[in-house]
């Protein structure tokens, strides 16, 4: 059977049912879609025999940027670094653990086109972050294409604030201004999920939804779609550490942006200009095909005349087609 809606990740689609048959999935690999289709989340052991010893050497080489004692069991572990962005940079572990090949392949078979991972976020401790769903920071056109996985680096007490999410939310409708009635595009915010918060915890409450915690084990990894409703519980006590990466994955040919400060009704898309952690090369704005070339990036140099005609060409064909920012 031939997919007739490819602009919906496979294991989003309402056509899954029909089309799983068709996969070629393993036992697991169906395990796994299953979860997704129906829950929006899916838990597996992480690939990689040498993962031991990469979380001792992530935990090292990322300890000292932490500012806390993390030998002394007495420490307050909260009070320092609590997240570190984008150490797949400077740290070849984290870089492999998101670069890993079967994940990769797993996440380009769940969702049907070609998966890369964007960026990495390490947390010694909790997060302890109300429900909110990745979409809107990051979301592409088509939608839904984009994941994080999250993975366990030690495992998780009850008392170190574990990672909760609400099982079935990924069904809700996707979070955007025009839902809530703002405008994003231009605008400033503390925190890119603050405007969504009433309308997250309102249907929290009118679907009676209750969240689920997830008590990892070491080596234990968690994907979430992108409009899964997730977060981090209440720390109860802070001596405790909870290690963990996670890595947000986008799929190739799409628009990717930033929806809290995007407009898409009228084309304002806040782009992202992304390059993919694997193999370190951009990834331009693709529709069906073909590169979509979005502003330039402040503080660049003025784009040459050659170059500026022909993204205009570009651009003026995806506004005629309808699409991009005007
Ligand atoms: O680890 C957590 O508590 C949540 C992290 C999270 O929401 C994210 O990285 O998107
Ligand atoms: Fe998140």
């Amino acid at each position: 059977m031939i997919n007739p809606l490819s602009g919906m990740p496979l294991i989003e689609s309402p056509l899954f049912p029909a089309l799983k048959e068709f996969q070629g999935f393993t036992a697991e690999e169906e395990r796994i879609a299953a979860s997704l289709y129906e829950k929006g989340y899916a838990v597996f052991d992480f690939p990689d025999v040498d993962i031991d010893a990469r979380i001792d050497r992530i935990k090292g080489n990322l300890s000292s940027r932490c500012g806390v004692n993390f030998d002394d069991p007495q420490s307050d572990k909260t009070i320092g670094e609590r997240r570190i962005q984008d150490a797949w940079t400077f740290d070849e572990d984290v870089r492999a653990i998101a670069s890993n090949e079967v994940v990769l392949d797993l996440l380009s078979r769940l969702y049907g086109r070609r998966a890369f991972p964007f960026q990495t976020l390490n947390f010694p401790v909790g997060t302890q972050q109300e429900a909110h769903s990745d979409s809107v920071h990051f979301s592409s056109l088509p939608e839904r294409f984009m994941c994080g996985v999250w993975l366990a680096m030690e495992d998780v007490s009850p008392d170190a604030g574990p990672l909760f999410y609400h099982p079935g939310s990924h069904r809700w409708p996707i979070m955007t201004n025009l839902l809530i009635g703002r405008r994003g595009y231009g605008s400033e915010l503390d925190s890119a999920q603050d405007p969504y918060g009433p309308a997250w915890r309102s249907l929290c409450e009118a679907n009676h939804s209750q969240a689920e915690t997830f008590l990892a084990k070491k080596g234990q990894a968690l994907i979430w779609c992108a409009n899964l409703l997730h977060g981090g519980s209440c720390q109860t006590d802070t001596h405790l550490t909870r290690w963990s990466q996670v890595t947000h994955y986008y799929f190739e040919d799409c628009i990717y942006y930033t929806p809290a400060f995007s407009d898409e009704a009228i084309g304002r898309l806040h782009l992202r200009n992304l390059v993919a952690i694997n193999d370190k090369q951009p990834r331009p704005n693709s529709h069906l095909g073909e590169i979509v070339l979005g502003p330039p990036p402040e503080s660049v140099r003025p784009i040459s005349l050659k170059r500026r005609i022909k993204s205009k060409r570009i651009l003026t064909a995806a506004l005629r087609a309808g699409h991009l920012p005007g």
